[in-house]
């Protein structure tokens, strides 16, 4: 993409109502535009980060055996009147009438309608393990929105949900869960820590949200100082193997890790004093385990081996797709700007033309884009005519992990320099190795 023509429309000052640095960077990086309180539009480039996470998502939803799908945002409330949620639920729910007078609402989460879709096309054990999933946008008409996309009323959500003939099956399915949401936040560069939690209004009483660590998180943590080292890493998983399944599990879920709902002063007494931790999460996703709360209430069953019919076994699992670019942003930034990791940034790398309309410059840098691109690459050319300061401002602001610097200088010696934005650091090389580089460190990403 060439700057010149691209719509960025980046603030120069800092919009008073941005509480936190996430919500500042996003309306200055030209990301979203708030339309009403906690709803946004998603400008290009933060259309850009909100399409790449949803794709790690998915990948990493697929490669755990999960079935994509595509369910509606209006609901009818018959649905939920069946499960007993239409009247609990409260003013959170978004409800109103079409012109026959049909009571509708805009869902705040799927569990009625997927049990609907359940019933009506599966009836027998033979058919499970199931789990069904979408990425689709929900609404919850929170009494303070806020943060920006953090806690928004409108927002973008993968939710899942697994059907399974016995509970220990349903255990099975939330400990795939599990381990393929360590291995999404993993992907996107994020420590993201399962902690025990409390259920809400979804039900049951196994359940665990992840938490980024970060000051401006909603939620207060407790947790050994050895849990954010934990990680996966490059290990395989197998997600038919239950049992190397659930020792990840038991891994990442043995050592204290609280929120403020299921603290216990007590035992986290008993982690030595110099590991006990005390800060503040993000809460980026939930898992839970309820049963047959919604089966039986609405009448899902499945035929058994020995004949006979059971309510299924059901668990549903979130990701807050839209919250994660807040998280990431508060826990990848400094005080230029973003620092997107490698695995979600909009733009692979910057290019900057400190020379613009000079002939070699421009040639120059149309080689490297060219280049890039011949590689498979997305690189931000800035192309506009603007002082090398205000180029670097925009670059650092927007947070492209890598940018290439091309004036006549550097050309008259036969280099371009490749700085990385996280260190700061420069080097000069040939545009050649440059591109060379920028490749090597995305093969795989
Ligand atoms: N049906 C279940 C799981 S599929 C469910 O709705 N879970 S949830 O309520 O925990 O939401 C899942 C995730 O959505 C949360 O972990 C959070 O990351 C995100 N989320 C929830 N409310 C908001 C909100 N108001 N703004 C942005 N993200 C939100």
């Amino acid at each position: 993409m060439r700057l010149s023509r691209y719509f960025l429309p980046v603030l120069k000052e800092n919009p008073a109502e941005a509480q936190i640095v996430s919500h500042r960077l996003m309306l200055r990086a030209g990301m979203i535009k708030q339309q009403a309180a906690g709803i946004y539009s998603w400008l290009p480039l933060g259309f850009k980060v909100l399409k790449r996470i949803e794709q790690i998502v998915h990948e990493e939803q697929i490669r755990a055996g999960h079935i994509p799908l595509l369910m509606p945002t209006l609901q009818s409330a018959d649905l939920w009147r069946e499960s007993g949620r239409y009247d609990a639920y409260g003013p959170e729910m978004l409800r109103f009438k079409d012109r026959h007078d049909r009571e509708m609402l805009y869902g705040p989460t799927n569990e009625e309608m997927i049990t609907d879709i359940f019933r009506a096309h599966v009836s027998s054990y033979k058919e499970l393990p199931l789990t069904l999933y979408h990425v689709q946008w929900k609404f919850r008409d929170e009494v303070r929105p806020r943060f920006g996309v953090m806690r928004g009323r409108e927002f973008y959500m993968k939710d899942g949900y697994s059907f399974d003939l016995t509970k220990e099956d349903a255990l099975h399915a939330y400990n795939r869960h599990m381990v393929s949401y360590l291995r999404t936040y993993e992907r996107m560069g994020l420590t993201a820590i399962p902690m025990r939690a409390d259920s809400g209004p979804i039900g049951g009483d196994n359940t665990h949200e992840f938490l980024v660590l970060a000051q401006t998180g909603e939620s207060e943590v407790f947790y050994d100082a050895k849990v954010p080292e934990l990680k996966l890493g490059d290990r395989e998983v197998d997600y038919d193997d239950r049992a190397a399944v659930a020792a990840i599990c038991e891994e990442f879920t043995t050592l204290y890790a609280r929120t403020d709902e299921t603290h216990d002063e007590a035992v986290f007494n008993q982690i030595p004093e110099e590991r006990r931790c005390v800060g503040r999460g993000i809460e980026v996703g939930q898992i839970f385990y309820f049963g047959t709360k919604y089966s039986e209430a609405m009448g899902a069953t499945v035929s058994t081996p020995d004949g006979t019919r059971v309510p299924v076994e059901m668990g549903s699992h979130g990701i807050g797709v839209s919250r994660l670019l807040g998280a990431l942003i508060e826990a990848n930034h400094d005080d230029k700007g973003i620092i997107w990791p490698e695995g979600v940034t909009p733009f692979h790398c910057g290019i900057v033309n400190l020379k613009q309309g000079d002939a070699a410059t421009d040639l120059a840098c149309e080689g490297l884009y060219k280049a890039l691109v011949a590689k498979g690459l997305e690189p931000l050319y800035d192309d506009r005519e603007e002082r090398a300061g205000a180029k670097f401002a925009t670059m650092d602001l927007i947070g492209l992990p890598w940018r290439i610097t091309v004036g006549p200088r550097g050309l008259a010696n036969g280099v371009v320099e490749l700085t990385s934005r996280r260190t700061g650091e420069s080097e000069e090389l040939s545009a050649e190795i440059a591109v060379a580089r920028i490749t090597e460190i995305y093969a795989g990403k």
